[in-house]
């Protein structure tokens, strides 16, 4: 666990230290004065997912800033990828009474039990970047995050304008996926998917979980080659990661990727970006990391009992080598 403002947060133990005792000395009756509070402003407990992405740093690299920025005390966790020790993280911000919690759902199913218990210690919980799938009403305030479904939508009319310009008359695709049943993984294949659904040309030959991983990606991208090899006209990747894994797999089976095969990616990360440049890769559909201002402001909305927007979409847009991307700024992640 990585706990920030050190200080602040031991004078926050140190009062409800002081607290319990004046509370046991009240009891016996001595009287006591409550002690000068000097709590921090708000306490934010925040389980992030892993560091699987450059995506995924940059996140973590804004949320710790914007922190600094609003001045709340972070509690910090990384879960390295699984959904336990997210429900433990959670179940710890609980136990030492947070403010509020924020928590990135690796995946959708699966937080009911753990979000009742937040729910009944009345912490509010914030969503930050992927949604969760519950039956239950009220377990979570809000959901900041990008509109994953409208970035699917994007790839593929990119996909349509592009397959238009070469004149193409069949367009085989291969899909690499994100982390099975998490938000951005079903939301991208939707939005994809429907984009592309009326357009006779277009065939989803496969696709496969690439689990958000580079590593995964290259070796996705091998059993692909071998099944379909000079069928594949297109690679769809639901992040840049996975795509950077695949790339070299394409060179190595004598492909020149980007022009012998379509290359779709999303996130618009920094590495990304310049492969476009290069020709390797035909279009990133940006996804922003940068969500840490609308957390802490919501944060402290919350924590004031103010109201806040059930839903917060950043603006998204498209890179494509349509475009002349020469003075585009750097990036940050
Ligand atoms: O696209 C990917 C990451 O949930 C939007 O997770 C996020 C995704 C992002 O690891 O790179």
């Amino acid at each position: 666990m990585r706990v920030k403002r050190g200080k602040e947060l031991a004078k926050r133990i140190k009062v409800f230290v002081a607290t319990v005792s004046c509370l046991a000395l009240t009891v016996s009756s001595i009287g006591c004065k409550t002690p000068k509070q000097n709590d921090p402003k708000l306490l934010l407990g925040f389980s992030q997912i892993g560091s699987e992405s450059a995506w995924r740093i940059g996140n973590t690299n804004d949320i710790e800033k914007q922190a600094e920025n609003y001045e709340v005390s972070l509690m910090l966790e990384n879960a390295n990828q699984k959904q336990e020790n997210q429900i433990a993280a959670i179940r710890r911000f609980i136990a030492y009474k947070v403010d509020v919690i924020a928590f990135s759902p690796i995946v959708e199913e699966g937080w009911d039990n753990v979000l009742m218990e937040a729910k009944n210690a009345g912490i509010p919980v914030i969503l930050v970047d992927r949604d969760i799938s519950t039956e239950k009403e009220g377990l979570t305030s809000c959901l900041i995050g990008a509109d994953f479904y409208r970035e699917g939508e994007m790839a593929g009319e990119y996909l349509i304008r592009k397959a238009d310009a070469l004149g193409l008359e069949k367009v085989n695709i291969v899909e690499i996926t994100g982390t099975d049943n998490s938000t951005p993984m079903r939301q991208r294949q939707a939005g994809f998917a429907d984009a592309i659904a009326d357009d006779e040309r277009m065939t989803i030959l496969e696709s496969i979980d690439g689990d958000f991983l580079k590593s995964r990606g290259a070796e996705c991208m091998r059993s692909l080659l071998e099944k379909y090899k000079d069928e594949i006209t297109v690679v769809y990747s639901h992040n840049d990661e996975m795509t950077l894994g695949a790339l070299p797999e394409i060179e190595k089976a004598g492909l020149t990727p980007g022009k012998d095969i379509i290359i779709i990616s999303i996130d618009g990360g920094q590495e990304a970006i310049d492969v476009l440049k290069q020709g390797k890769i035909n279009c990133v559909v940006e996804c922003t990391p940068k969500l840490g201002k609308e957390v802490m402001e919501t944060a402290i909305k919350l924590k004031n009992g103010e109201e806040v927007e059930e839903v917060i979409h950043p603006q998204e847009n498209v890179f494509t080598d349509e475009q002349d991307l020469s003075k585009l700024e750097p990036r940050g992640y």
